[in-house]
């Protein structure tokens, strides 16, 4: 057989195999609801699989959950891939309307929602007429379309009357197992489809050869299993190796994680840039994070400030990094013990990096900006129903971030923004990734964006919105006179707004297009 015809299923290699190495009385998982060992993992994964095959789940096809982070979650994205069927994690952030429209895109037949999301589930199932059956977690989910079938979890856990005989379905590697939907800053949602295979190269590449994962590790992430950064993080990475997942269902408040690191003694703790700005803001104590063994970001590059202050405040180092939902996870990071801080760090091994300039040359030199390519095993194989997107972004075995990136002399790579974010200030490339880390050194700093914004002349100048540090206001002229020193006249903004927060994706990106379009006037 071919690699693409090899037997394998993402859950076998998830919980079946830790059971057969003996770690079936390990902590698998533990939530707010209750702790599952890996062995009764298994037994609750093949109840849920058994449900969704009574419902008439068939392999490839999609199951869409609108749950928050808690077991039944957990299990029902593991039992839909154990039956070779498609697990779509959709964001518990989308209105209705806009969950409908994932529904209808991905064509479910079975939803799953929670009793936290009931009213978006029934307002989505409402405008996507091929939904035929509706499990809703905690609540009855009712009122519902005619002819749509509503079954509470219990119910659906109940109506096993066939065993597991029969609902296996052979999977291969290339077998589709995991769809995410992704916008990035801009566009409709669209889902970059993912294959069983793609779970196992996510786990090894970066889970084990970079963050060194082992048995002893409890997993503690701000972003939720909807996100690929999420469920690498609280799935795929622990349960590659035996380790435990710590599922958070509430929002990820700097108290709350906190309080949550300390009881359940996380080891690896995942954040982002707009989690641990605000953490640093807050009166969490210092002694927070003292199980945490290793800390990682990514979503946005890590202003070389927090890093500092984060080590400094709670003795924990964070290796910064670079992932996208298109190849799961990180592909550029540092590395434990050996931090670039302000850097993205070196290629995740399993992965290959280009820079590339406008014509789509390749870029040998060092400090020269390009766009960064990406090629690895665990890319996605395009974009539901989007060739049109899909083609440009997958070119051949290569993948096109997006992100304006450099080289330094010392083989790591620096994020210099989104490729569409770069401005030119008096006719001179300009990267807001550079003024902004120089107004971020500012004690009264605590959030910024640099954006191009036209002048009455139509010439772009770049305007630095700016969000103070609590107690502390934005003083447009002293921060234009701060960034004198350090960086070129032509970088300097023109000017500078005040702003109570910064308008962000669901992933923590900054909305720059928001702040272009308010400021343009
Ligand atoms: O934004 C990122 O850096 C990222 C990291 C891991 C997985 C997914 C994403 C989008």
């Amino acid at each position: 057989a071919t690699a693409a015809y090899a037997e394998f299923n993402a859950t076998d290699y998830l919980v079946g195999r830790q059971v057969e190495r003996g770690n079936g009385s390990r902590a698998a998982v533990i939530a707010p609801s209750r702790t599952l060992t890996y062995s009764e993992l298994a037994v609750e994964v093949d109840r849920v699989a058994s449900g969704l095959h009574e419902l008439g789940v068939r392999p490839e096809e999609r199951v869409l959950m609108c749950m928050p982070d808690e077991v039944e979650l957990f299990t029902a994205i593991l039992a839909t891939m154990s039956v070779g069927a498609v697990a779509v994690p959709a964001s518990t952030m989308l209105t209705g309307a806009e969950l409908g429209k994932l529904v209808v895109d991905s064509r479910a037949r079975v939803v799953l929602g929670s009793a936290e999301f009931a009213c978006q589930v029934r307002d989505a199932v409402a405008e996507a007429p091929e939904v035929g059956d509706v499990v809703m977690v905690r609540a009855r989910p009712e009122p519902l379309p005619a002819g749509v079938r509503g079954h509470t979890w219990a119910e659906m856990l109940a109506a096993d009357s066939s065993g597991t005989a029969g609902r296996r379905f052979r999977t291969w590697e290339d077998s589709p197992a995991l769809w995410l939907y992704t916008s990035g800053t801009t566009g409709t949602p669209k889902a970059a489809m993912h294959r069983h295979v793609d779970i196992k190269l996510v786990a090894e590449n970066y889970g084990q050869q970079v963050l060194g994962i082992t048995t002893e590790d409890r997993c503690l992430s701000v972003a939720k299993l909807f996100f690929a950064y999420g469920i690498g993080n609280t799935m795929f990475f622990p349960l590659s190796v035996g380790a435990t997942a710590l599922l958070e269902p509430a929002r990820p408040a700097p108290e709350l994680l906190a309080d949550r690191a300390r009881r359940d003694r996380a080891t690896l703790l995942f954040g982002t840039p707009s989690f641990w700005g605000p953490l640093l803001a807050s009166e969490v104590p210092d002694d927070a994070f003292a199980s945490v063994r290793q800390a990682v970001s990514a979503g946005e590059a890590l202003p070389a400030r927090m890093f500092h202050s984060m080590a400094d405040r709670f003795g924990v180092e964070i290796l910064d990094g670079i992932g996208s939902t298109e190849m799961l996870h990180i592909f550029i990071s540092n590395r434990p013990g050996r931090v670039h801080p302000g850097s993205s760090g070196t290629v995740v091994p399993g992965y290959e990096v280009q820079l590339r300039d406008e014509s789509g040359e390749v870029i040998d030199a060092e400090d020269t900006p390009g766009e960064l390519y990406v090629r690895g095993g665990s890319a996605a194989t395009g974009y539901w129903c989007r060739a049109d997107i899909s083609r440009q972004v997958f070119l051949g075995d290569w993948m096109r971030t997006g992100d304006t990136y450099l080289r330094n002399a010392d083989g790591t790579y620096s994020c210099l923004g989104r490729a569409g974010d770069m401005l030119k200030a008096g006719g001179i490339w300009v990267s807001p990734g550079e003024v902004e880390n120089q107004l971020l050194a500012h004690p009264d700093v605590a959030e910024v964006a640099v954006v191009a914004v036209p002048d009455p002349d139509g010439l772009d100048k770049p305007i630095a919105c700016v969000v103070p540090m609590p107690d502390r206001t934005v003083d447009g002229e002293a921060l234009i006179e701060w960034c004198r020193g350090d960086l070129a006249a032509f970088k300097r903004p023109r000017e500078v707004v005040g702003l109570t927060e910064l308008p962000k994706t669901a992933t923590g990106k900054i909305r720059r297009n928001v702040l272009r379009e308010t400021f343009a006037d």
